[in-house]
């Protein structure tokens, strides 16, 4: 019978070393030490031995279930490492891997020079104010000296939202809105977007205006010339020229376009300036006395100037962008350059 213990003891240790994964011990486990195992088996038979023999055999038997479980928990632990190292070595990481580039995002250029022209106001003693961008015809129009059905009306394609509301056409209707609020002396710019029903190589249907205005006692056309001869020498460089030609707004009176020596040819004529050396940037002139009469300034005591660019306008010329439909289109290929 002991021999039969010796036999099931080598049978047990030869499985053990032969398993060859997790799997396999548990199921010796059961085959061995289960419930209906071998060994169990040899144990609940115990009973039948002679009551003499029954000590030393009980006793045998224990020390077999004891080496059985120790020869199970060790291959057990020899295979849990041997895999652990297979995984480790399947799923290393090699940390000195260079990693992946994350491209950096950067302002989109209309915001860049738009920033660019704030500040240098903001270092002339300007404030920036804002306004609403659906508005009323009162403060786009009629305030501004366009009374209703003027011709001077159809000089802006404007998308009307109905007879009183439209989208602004441009930033000069937060003129008056600042007026009603503040008594002057007035230093203010307005940066903002603004509408028009407006489609090609230079006008898009929403673009960006920076409007400027100065309102004060004895204030000049010269005053005028030299903060736009500045502001324009910081954007485009001290050797660009500017000259003011007479033009017509309603609300500015008199009134000029300022043009700039091409950026592009320096003067001597080019596609960009139509061969005429320059180029015309924004609007301006002195602010017309009706305006001051409908902020309820009285007429005669101020004197002021105003200006209005278009943003895009400016960064094509910085940039030398002959289409200005990029600037809305995002394409990334065009953004990255800047
Ligand atoms: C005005 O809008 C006046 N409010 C400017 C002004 C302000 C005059 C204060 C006097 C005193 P104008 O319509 O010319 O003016 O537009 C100004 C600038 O906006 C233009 O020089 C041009 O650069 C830009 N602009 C006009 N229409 C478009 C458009 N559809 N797309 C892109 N830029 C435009």
């Amino acid at each position: 019978m002991l021999d039969d213990i010796q036999s099931l003891r080598d049978s047990a240790r030869e499985d053990i070393e032969s398993a060859s994964g997790l799997k396999d011990i548990h199921d010796l486990r059961v085959k061995y030490l289960g419930k209906k195992g071998i060994l169990t088996s040899y144990l609940k038979s115990l009973g039948s031995i002679a009551k003499e023999e029954r000590r030393e055999y009980g006793q045998t038997l224990n020390e077999t279930k004891g080496l059985i479980e120790s020869l199970l928990n060790g291959r057990e632990e020899d295979l849990k490492s041997s895999e652990l190292e297979k995984n480790l070595a399947s799923e290393s990481i090699d940390v000195t891997i260079t990693g992946r580039k994350i491209p950096f995002g950067h302002l989109h250029p209309v915001t860049q020079v738009l920033d660019e022209i704030i500040s240098i106001f903001i270092s002339l003693g300007f404030t920036v104010e804002d306004g609403p961008e659906i508005e009323h015809d009162f403060y786009n129009f009629e305030a501004l000296n366009f009374p209703k059905d003027h011709p001077a009306r159809d000089m802006q394609d404007t998308f009307f939202i109905n007879d009183d509301v439209v989208l602004r056409t441009h930033t000069s209707s937060v003129q008056v809105r600042v007026m009603e609020n503040n008594s002057p002396p007035l230093r203010v710019i307005v940066p903002g977007k603004v509408y028009r029903c407006d489609s090609d190589v230079s006008h898009i249907p929403m673009f960006h205006q920076l409007e400027g205005f100065l309102i004060d006692k004895n204030i000049r056309m010269s005053d005028l010339k030299g903060t736009l001869e500045l502001f324009i020498h910081r954007v485009f460089g001290p050797e660009t020229s500017i000259r003011l030609r007479p033009s017509f707004f309603p609300f500015t009176e008199p009134s000029a376009e300022i043009d700039i020596s091409c950026v592009i040819c320096n003067g001597s004529g080019c596609n960009v300036c139509s061969s005429t050396g320059w180029i015309e940037i924004l609007g301006a002139g002195m602010i017309n006395p009706h305006v001051y009469e409908n902020a309820g300034y009285e007429p005669d005591m101020y004197t002021g100037f105003a200006f209005g660019l278009g943003i895009e306008r400016v960064a094509m010329l910085k940039y030398g962008i002959n289409d200005i439909r990029l600037f809305p289109e995002n394409d990334k290929r065009f953004l990255d350059q800047f």
